[in-house]
């Protein structure tokens, strides 16, 4: 793998991995603004960053079973409706360091700092699927196809050296309201090349894996992609589950985040479900007060219309007397009503994914 063309990044990102380059914002500068600055979004890759120098060369293509196969440029993107949708970015994997701490899990280590929230502006996959004949809200074509599989350009050596690839069902993908995108802006900028430049896939709602960077090509299939990071990680086992015992075919791949939160500040839940409340406890979670909650990008969803962010986090804040040395508590609650679960061992995973267990911290107070 070659690795002397990674792009610059910036000096206070803290790196978890170097090649690939894997790394996330220190946690006082994640929540301190809304919309997370791009050189501060976290960084998640399986190999080298892949090079594109002729925008007006690259395309993909779009086939598997459907009638017309078709080469995409990007002119054809650019003339669609362009949408901006601002989304929580969040890789499966944030807060696997903690997980590790009850029995270690095996992956990159990240501490709570794996997701971002950003205006991603873009076609979306329902008007680019419409185009080459699949109509809005359908659940299967009629070749057969049930899933849409993403394809990038990079290798990775979980792929044996071919490319990262993952799939989502083509209900999701041909549901306009889904807001899924084929992106190539990130807060108003052109994409860069870490996050997907020129072309990327980004799935409000559901874990980071399924968001395809630097697309290369879409297939409509009749099972879901059978690429490792489907069927071989991001599955979440119980507890009782270990290397020696596994069975990865019991599971279906992850796909919605639960919910979830962060001591000082964000709440974010999967499948566009809002954030109800926010509960902190001063007191190690035998009282809880409700914090105050903060969203709004401002930016309209598409030119002239109003803007919504079910996909996006909710930042909080509670301002509390603290007197003594104690452990602070956050948890919240979705409009579906899911709680956090109280404690990280009773969703331990071998993989150390969706740890979204009360986060936990503890002050000290010095005289
Ligand atoms: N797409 C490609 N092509 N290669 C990758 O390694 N990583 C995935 C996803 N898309 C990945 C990818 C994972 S696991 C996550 S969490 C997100 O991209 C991270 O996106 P980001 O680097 O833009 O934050
Ligand atoms: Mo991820």
């Amino acid at each position: 793998s070659d690795y002397s063309r990674e792009p610059p990044r910036h000096p206070c990102l803290q790196i978890n991995a170097k090649e690939p380059f894997n790394a996330e914002p220190p946690r006082s500068l994640l929540v301190s603004s809304y919309v997370t600055p791009v050189d501060l979004f976290y960084k998640r890759n399986h190999g080298p960053i892949p090079i594109v120098d002729d925008l007006e060369r690259y395309c993909f293509s779009i086939s598997g079973l459907i009638k017309n196969p078709k080469k995409l440029f990007m002119k054809d993107i650019w003339m669609l409706p362009k949408y901006n949708v601002a989304a929580t970015l969040q890789c499966a994997g944030n807060r696997r360091t903690a997980m590790s701490k009850t029995r270690k899990v095996k992956g990159v280590g990240w501490d709570v700092s794996a997701l971002g929230n950003a205006v991603w502006g873009g076609a979306k996959l329902a008007d680019v699927l419409e185009l080459v004949g699949i109509p809005n809200l359908t659940s299967t074509t009629q070749s057969g196809g049930k899933h849409v599989e993403f394809v990038s350009i990079d290798k990775c050596k979980e792929e044996n050296g071919g490319p990262y690839k993952a799939s989502i069902p083509l209900s999701q993908a041909t549901n306009p309201d889904a807001d899924v995108l084929l992106a190539y802006e990130m807060n108003g900028e052109t994409l860069n090349r870490d996050h997907g430049y020129p072309l990327r896939v980004v799935v409000p709602g559901i874990i980071g894996a399924r968001s395809v960077k630097w697309i290369d090509s879409i297939n409509i299939i009749a099972e879901e992609c059978q690429g490792f990071f489907m069927q071989k990680d991001y599955k979440m086992f119980p507890p009782s589950v270990d290397w020696d015992n596994i069975n990865w075919a019991s599971r279906r791949p992850q796909m919605d985040f639960p919910v979830q939160v962060k001591i000082s500040g964000y709440a974010v839940s999967g499948g566009g479900r809002g954030i109800e409340r926010v509960d902190v406890s001063i007191d190690g979670g035998k009282t809880w007060m409700e914090a105050s909650r903060y969203q709004k990008t401002g930016i309209p969803y598409v030119a002239d219309g109003i803007n919504s962010d079910k996909w996006a986090w909710v930042l909080f804040e509670v301002t509390v007397d603290v007197m003594q040395s104690t452990e602070i508590v956050a948890k919240a609650v979705d409009i579906a009503s899911n709680v956090q679960p109280e404690k990280v061992e009773d969703i331990w995973n071998l993989r150390g994914i969706l740890n979204t267990s009360w986060h936990r911290v503890q002050v000290r107070v010095g005289h």
